[in-house]
């Protein structure tokens, strides 16, 4: 049974009666072909929103990265990337097993951004020993940097510098929405720039399955035939878009209630012995936990018997992510049996 209060991640968000609605009302056709009405609504309606050409549907956040990168890279290309990304950390390096794509690690930065004077330091020279430079990732907003987002000019900033030494930008969008709503700027300030972006329609848009991958027609020609290499051609999937169509319709603005909430929470922690809640920026929370009695798995453990779902990330860190099945009233629950546990 999953937590009662499940805060270990926008991914657990069920869909909204007006999503199982137009699921249960979608017209399909086979989208291999091209013939499903809603899938290609959801594709051209995303492409517009983010400010580029197309989109295509994709199963997850992770299958759109790995299609973006194979599409980008050929073999032996190197992508530069954040130390603690997702696509480096948690996709099983997908892109460097099924592509021959090399990563080139960044550090990043408590932003979540990569300075560009060390994405410039990572742009290998035109050399017969090196690899070539192709692309470069960045993640917005940043799921290990406590879902801190990037700024449409820093963005800008790294589009110009890699377009300047032949470069493309990809951006790993899994929660793009997030951040532009935390600074109430359009979606397409964040994503025209990028030569493609990967959002999903499955975390804090609460639709049951999917990600978008969205860029120019011509890159979304070549990454429909990844997609198909990689077993992702779906067929009539319209049923899932019709969700998506929602999410994206009518979901998006909601996610001020969900920054709200992870503000709530962090707020209540500061006040907690032996918790340390970590700047929030959109919908992730994470706490360090130093306290005689609990590291962060064993309160990770003590909260799940209590019916409240967190997640122990790493030695001394959990993390709590707000969405739409969490309310204001959820989260003053969790925070009374964090302080009965802590206290007591
Ligand atoms: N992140 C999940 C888990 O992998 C931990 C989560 O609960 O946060 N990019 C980013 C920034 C992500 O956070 C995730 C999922 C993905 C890509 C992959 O998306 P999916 O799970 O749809 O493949």
């Amino acid at each position: 049974m999953p937590p009662r209060i499940d805060l270990r991640s926008d991914t657990v968000t069920q869909p909204t009666p007006a999503m199982r609605e137009a699921m249960a009302r979608a017209v399909v056709g086979d989208d291999v072909f091209g013939e499903d009405p809603t899938i290609n609504q959801l594709e051209a309606l995303a492409a517009e929103m983010l400010g580029k050409e197309a989109g295509l549907l994709v199963t997850s956040g992770t299958q759109g990265n790995l299609v973006s990168l194979l599409t980008h890279c050929n073999r032996g290309d190197e992508v530069i990337m954040g130390h603690d990304s997702h696509t480096y950390n948690s996709e099983q390096v997908g892109f460097a097993v099924l592509g021959g794509i090399a990563p080139r690690i960044v550090q990043n930065q408590p932003d979540g951004s990569l300075r560009l004077a060390d994405i410039e330091a990572a742009i290998m020279p035109d050399n017969v020993h090196f690899g070539r430079s192709r692309l470069v990732s960045l993640e917005n907003t940043h799921n290990r940097r406590g879902g801190a987002y990037l700024t449409p000019a820093y963005t800008a900033a790294v589009a110009d510098l890699a377009h300047n030494h032949g470069l493309s930008l990809h951006i790993d969008g899994a929660r793009i929405f997030n951040a532009a709503v935390a600074q109430d700027v359009d979606v397409k300030e964040l994503a025209r720039v990028a030569d493609s972006v990967t959002f999903c329609l499955s975390k804090g848009l609460s639709a049951p399955v999917g990600s978008v991958v969205v860029g120019s027609s011509e890159f979304i020609r070549r990454a429909r035939r990844m997609r198909k290499i990689l077993g992702g051609g779906m067929r009539q999937a319209g049923v899932i878009a019709a969700a998506g169509i929602v999410a994206l319709t009518e979901m998006v603005d909601r996610l001020a209630e969900d920054h709200d909430n992870a503000r709530l929470l962090a707020h209540g922690l500061s006040h907690l012995p032996g918790v340390n809640p970590e700047p929030v920026h959109t919908n992730i929370v994470y706490f360090g936990v130093d306290h005689p009695r609990y590291d962060a798995a064993s309160l990770q453990d003590a909260l799940a018997q209590q019916g409240v779902g967190m997640l122990a990330l790493s030695p001394g860190r959990i993390r709590a992510v707000t969405h739409y099945g969490i309310q204001a009233g959820d989260i003053e629950e969790a925070l009374d049996i964090l302080q009965a546990l802590l206290s007591g």
